[in-house]
């Protein structure tokens, strides 16, 4: 398959002003006629012939101008496409096509999902519903008619306005949408089915009345109301933060089951994984309260950064993507406690991110090339994008960072932009030239900030040197010196915070900063907030412990208790891998009673800060992992925590029980975040009742996030409440699709031994069905990515597994199949006989005769 570069881009040939859809809806073959107004873009090429995109499109009839196209003047391009011989400056095409809604289990274009039609149109979805220049530099307005049965699809959604509806013989009817913005096609949507609607409405700061719905499966109109509440959120924080109002007169969002990914802004149609919607207190757990909340308001904030403002072209991806995420960070951090939301988001980032930039899939935040763009929605483009932006912010000044989003939007509303014009928007803002901040998209890799400090007594001067450098990445042998934005402070032997605090820019390989004046030898807090997305490396055990105990800044706080954990942990892997036996450190010891000490004070904060680094964290920071030897170590620390602590937690378990009704505020999260905490380490004491507690927990919970807790210290014990607990959270939820995938996760990332076999058994379970994207994540993506001790089991059998699930999913749907890869492609991080096994999976995946592109480009970057 042809790569795609960035260097090659060309403008388009032909644009679309206007777009006029008619569907005919059936679920075998659903008509299409598309009559788009078209004319030769003069900034492009002249090109002689028309060439539209489409894929598993059934040509019926095509005119231009009126006159049916005759066959001579149509030919068929290899990927399923059109081209059109000898077409006028400006003229109106007119094609009709037939298409199978029932027989699309890709998930991409239009399908059926419970009885009911959805569309994905991003990235390249739109050429499964119509012959188009399907691309986001072709912005047109959009007129969409509906036509399906009544009594099936009582509902009949489409972007923008409403615009008419009526009857039509037969028992059917229609609806007609009007969308003012011209748009790109990948925002382009519908949705039609027996739905209800939850309704609200939004009066925007100009005074305009928004009617506000979100279509939902009949009986699931009681578990919207979280969903709606974050929209409204959203809607004002974008009008009080960036001054950005809401512009149609309705905003629908519709849920589905079936999705390959969280959910999709189209143009106020957004549709949603249920998973980001249905929430309620005995069925979802606070974590995806949160996510809720944060997909709502990122979907909503792409009105304007992705909608109004797109990208020209795929590369640009983090255009829209990294600067929405970074402004749905910065949302939920303004909705609660923006230090624990801070540090759960740079434990996602060094958790996905950081491994990516490392690993054979390496790329900028704005790639140079790609084979299948789906594989390039990644955390690079999404979390490494939001820090650049954040770092932007750091640099220029929120004042200026204001005054720049105010002149992007005003320079490019309505068009499909650059990467380096929103750069240019910020540099012209703010007066600070950001030249050699650009490097940042165009350089992959996890740059490494090292730090050395010297004191001279006699002059009371401390000096700081700082150096950084970035390691090779595929394709990208040479690294460049990046502006690193060091937020920083200097801790006196007291604990106190000493002046000199402020932001440190290292710009060159090394730099040395000095301060003076100083009495003694200060302790550096740096990358206070995690001022930019580096590892840092350089202190002491003592001086993160240290600044575990002392600093101000909670984001340096947290995470040099976790390095410090992980330097332990480290040296605890050396022993146990030369066969010594282990012992509880007691540094590690008392940083935990230290934190047990004022877990009152902050319980959010508190339950962060006592779990230790996860598995895959620590076995990242080995020259080769060792994910037996990791897994041990972790094990025992847990145990002899949980041992060591045992009355501490066990009274935090009993003192933290939840009074009154369940809320989500960021208190009671906290509170619950960090009684379960204690459970699970109780869980894994010697001769604790964590067993009898979590039983009890499991039985009387009156919340998912406690009745999950307890079921996963159960999953992952020898106890026979095991089994009953399982059984009975079975037959509670079997009707419930996303609690059910929570059962099927919490069996997947079980430690115990025979957890692989499990896994083997419930795929075959009646529960599991390889069609259903939330099933497969739950079951075999959990495993693969979350149960590092038993997918890299030295026999193997975890990788043949995975490989043996994505050659299934290839031909299901190849979207969710190149994303389930992934794992596998790590073969480097391991040792050499489990690195021949992955590669030989690899290679067996290859081997698979009609593999699908995205599919192939993933395992082929893998083995390279
Ligand atoms: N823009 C979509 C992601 C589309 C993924 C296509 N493979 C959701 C989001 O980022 O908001
Ligand atoms: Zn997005």
């Amino acid at each position: 398959p042809p790569t795609i570069r960035r260097e090659d881009y060309r403008p388009p040939a032909f644009l679309v002003d206007s777009v006029e859809l008619h569907l005919a809806l059936h679920p075998g073959a659903t008509r299409v006629t598309a009559s788009l107004t078209m004319r030769r873009n003069p900034a492009a090429a002249p090109a002689a012939d028309l060439e539209l995109d489409g894929e598993a499109l059934t040509l019926i009839s095509s005119a231009l101008d009126g006159a049916p196209l005759e066959p001579g003047r149509l030919a068929r391009l290899p990927g399923g496409g059109l081209r059109i011989a000898g077409v006028p400056d400006a003229f109106t095409l007119r094609t009709e096509v037939e298409i199978s809604p029932e027989a699309n289990s890709e998930l991409s274009g239009l399908y059926l999902s419970g009885g009911n039609y959805f569309t994905q149109c991003e990235a390249e979805g739109f050429r499964r519903i119509t012959f188009f220049p399907d691309r986001p530099d072709v912005m047109a307005r959009y007129t969409t008619t509906i036509e399906a049965e009544r009594a099936a699809c009582p509902v009949l959604l489409s972007n923008g306005n409403p615009d008419g509806a009526g009857e039509l013989p037969d028992g059917r009817h229609w609806a007609r949408w009007v969308d003012p913005h011209p748009k790109p096609s990948y925002l382009f949507a519908v949705v039609a089915g027996d739905l209800v609607a939850a309704r609200d409405s939004f009066t925007t700061q100009s005074g305009r009345d928004v009617a506000l719905a979100i279509y939902v499966r009949r009986g699931d109109e009681d578990a919207c109301g979280h969903a709606m509440d974050s929209l409204k959120r959203s809607m004002k924080w974008d009008e009080d933060t960036y001054g950005l109002e809401y512009d149609l007169d309705v905003f629908n969002i519709a849920a589905v089951s079936d999705f390959n990914m969280g959910a999709m802004e189209n143009k106020g149609l957004n549709v949603f994984n249920t998973k980001y919607i249905l929430a309620r207190p005995e069925t979802a757990t606070d974590t995806d309260y949160e996510g809720i909340e944060t997909v709502v308001a990122h979907e909503y904030f792409h009105n304007w950064t992705g909608n109004r403002v797109t990208c020209r072209d795929w590369f640009q991806l983090s255009l829209k993507e990294g600067l929405t995420v970074f402004r749905d960070q910065h949302f939920s951090a303004d909705q609660g406690s923006a230090a624990v939301k801070r540090l759960s988001d740079v434990r996602r980032l060094r958790a996905a991110q950081f491994p990516e930039d490392a690993g054979p899939m390496a790329h900028p935040v704005r790639p140079d090339s790609y084979v299948e763009i789906n594989n390039f929605y990644t955390a690079t483009v999404y979390q490494k994008g939001a820090e650049v932006v954040r770092m932007m912010r750091a640099l220029i000044g929120e004042a200026a960072f204001r005054r720049g989003m105010d002149l992007y939007i005003q320079r490019h509303d309505n068009q499909a932009v650059t990467i380096e014009d929103f750069a240019q928007a910020m540099q012209d803002a703010s007066g600070v030239d950001l030249s050699r901040f650009r490097r940042w998209y165009g350089q992959a890799g996890t740059p490494e900030l090292r730090v050395r400090d010297a004191f001279d007594p006699a002059s009371g001067r401390y000096t700081l040197t700082l150096s950084q450098s970035t390691p090779p990445t595929p394709g990208q042998p040479e690294k460049l010196p990046v502006p690193i934005p060091v937020r920083m402070g200097l801790i006196g032997a007291d604990g106190a915070e000493l002046p000199g605090a402020g932001v440190l820019l290292l710009e060159e390989a090394e730099q040395d900063f000095t301060f003076d004046g100083l009495a003694s030898r200060p302790v550096p807090s740096l990358l206070r907030g995690f001022s930019a997305p580096v590892r840092l490396s350089g202190l002491s055990l003592e001086q993160l412990g240290f600044l575990a105990a002392h600093d101000s800044d909670p984001f340096v706080r947290w995470d040099s208790g976790q390095q410090y954990a992980v330097a332990e942990m480290l040296r605890m892997v050396q022993e146990f891998r030369a066969q010594k036996p282990l012992a509880l450190p007691e540094g590690l010891a008392s940083n935990i009673s230290a934190l047990l000490d004022g877990a009152a004070d902050d319980p959010a904060f508190a339950a962060e800060a006592l779990v230790l680094p996860s598995e895959d964290f620590v076995a990242d920071q080995m020259d080769t992992a060792d994910p037996e030897a990791v897994h041990a170590v972790r094990q025992f620390l847990r145990a002899s925590l949980g041992t060591r602590f045992m009355a501490r937690f066990a009274a935090l378990h009993d003192e933290l029980r939840d009074a009154g009704p369940y809320r989500t505020d960021g208190i009671s999260t906290g509170r619950r975040a960090l009684r379960n905490t204690a459970l699970s380490y109780i869980g894994r004491a010697e001769g604790g009742d964590g067993i009898a507690r979590a039983a009890r927990q499991f039985e009387t919970g009156g919340n998912m996030t406690d009745v999950l807790s307890a079921l996963r210290v159960l999953a992952d014990s020898d106890a026979p409440e095991r089994e009953t607990a399982l059984a009975a959270f079975h037959a509670r939820w079997r009707g419930d699709d996303l609690v059910l995938d929570k059962w099927f996760t919490i069996q997947a990332i079980s430690s115990r031994e025979d957890t692989l076999r499990v896994v083997e058994d419930l795929l075959q379970h009646r529960d599991f069905d390889l069609r259903n994207p939330n099933r497969v994540r739950a079951l075999v993506g959990a495993f693969a990515a979350g149960n590092p001790a038993r997918f890299h089991t030295a026999s193997g059998e975890g990788y043949r597994f995975l490989a043996d699930s994505v050659i299934a999913l290839d031909a299901v749907n190849t979207q969710v199949a190149a994303r389930m890869v992934g794992p596998l492609a790590q073969w480097k991080r391991q040792d050499a006989a489990r690195g021949a096994i992955m590669r030989e999976e690899l290679r067996r995946i290859l081997a698979r005769p009609g593999l699908s592109k995205g599919t192939y480009e993933k395992v082929s970057k893998g083995l390279a």
